[in-house]
C-alpha cells in the first residue's frame, strides 16, 4: 500500500515580499501568497488527494494557507493540528531584518553560510526581545518548558526538534498505524528538514536545495515508511521558477 504525504510551504507572506528575514515573528500572507494557497489547493485538488488531517505551526501565514487550501478543498472540517515543532527556524537576531542589508554587511560567502549551511546558527535572539519566543502566549501549555524555546537555531537544531515528533506522529501514528491523509502546511526551512530526512540528503547537499512559496510537494511512503520513490512537486515548472527566486534572496 502506498502513502502519500503532502508538504508545502505557505503562499508569500508580507515578508517574503519586502525580502526581510522572518523566522518565529507572525506575519501575515501578502496578496499573492493568498493566491498562491489557493493554487495550491486546486493543484491538490487536480491530483485527486483528499487531506484527513492537517499539520501547521504556530503562526498565521501557515494557518491561513492551510484555511484556504482547506476551503478549496471542501474540506474545511479536517483535523488540524498547530505545533510549535513545525515552526520556522527560528533566525535569531537576523528576525526583522532586510536580507540585502546582512548580505551587505556579511559578503556572499557568509552569507549563504548563514542562510543554508546545515550548522550555521544566527546571532542569538536577546532575552526577553520581542524575538523571545517565552514571551509569547501562544507556546504556553506546549510539550516543553517555553523558557527553554530557542532563540537561534541551525537546521541541525531545527531537525533536533522536529524529527523525533514527526517521525512518531505524523508518519508511524496517522499516516501509517491510521491510514490518514496527511497534509502538513510549513516553512522553508522544516520542508528542507523533511527532505533530507525523507530523502536521506547530505549535510553538504542539502545547503543546495531551495523551497518556492505554495507549491505542494508529495511523498510516497510504503507500509514501512520507506519511500517507494523520491518526492515530486505537483506543478514543477512553478516550483523551478519559485525556487531561482527564494535561492537569489537578498543578492544584489
Ligand atoms: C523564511 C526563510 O521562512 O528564509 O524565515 O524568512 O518559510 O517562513 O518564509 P518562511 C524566513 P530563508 O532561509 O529562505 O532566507
Amino acid at each position: 500500500m502506498v502513502h502519500k504525504l503532502v508538504i508545502l510551504r505557505h503562499g508569500e507572506s508580507q515578508w517574503n515580499h519586502e525580502n526581510k528575514f522572518c523566522g518565529w515573528i507572525d506575519i501575515p500572507l501578502s496578496q499573492k501568497g493568498e493566491q498562491e494557497a489557493r493554487f495550491a489547493g486546486q493543484l491538490i485538488k487536480k491530483e485527486g488527494i483528499k487531506p484527513t488531517i492537517m499539520y501547521t505551526s504556530k503562526l498565521s501565514r501557515l494557518i491561513k494557507s492551510g484555511h484556504i487550501i482547506l476551503e478549496e478543498l471542501d474540506r474545511l472540517w479536517v483535523d488540524t493540528i498547530k505545533t510549535w515543532r513545525l515552526n520556522e527556524r527560528h533566525y535569531g537576531a537576523y528576525q526583522g531584518e532586510d536580507k540585502s542589508e546582512i548580505y551587505k554587511q556579511l559578503g556572499p560567502e557568509k552569507y549563504q553560510y548563514v542562510r543554508r549551511n546545515f550548522k550555521a546558527i544566527p546571532p542569538l535572539a536577546p532575552k526577553d526581545s520581542p524575538n523571545d519566543g517565552a514571551l509569547d502566549e501562544r507556546y504556553d501549555n506546549i510539550d516543553i518548558d517555553k523558557h527553554t524555546l530557542p532563540r537561534g537555531e541551525s537546521l541541525e537544531l531545527v531537525m533536533k526538534r522536529l524529527i523525533p515528533y514527526f517521525d512518531r506522529e505524523i508518519i508511524h501514528h496517522e499516516l501509517l498505524e491510521h491510514d490518514r491523509t496527511v497534509l502538513i502546511v510549513t516553512h522553508g526551512s522544516i520542508v528542507r528538514s523533511l527532505i533530507k530526512y525523507l530523502s536521506n540528503v547530505s549535510d553538504d547537499d542539502i545547503s543546495k536545495i531551495n523551497v518556492p512559496t505554495g507549491v505542494p510537494l508529495v511523498f510516497e511512503l510504503d507500509n514501512d515508511g520507506n519511500l517507494t520513490k523520491d518526492y515530486y512537486y505537483l506543478d514543477p515548472e512553478l516550483a523551478k521558477k519559485g525556487i531561482e527566486k527564494v535561492k537569489n534572496e537578498g543578492q544584489a
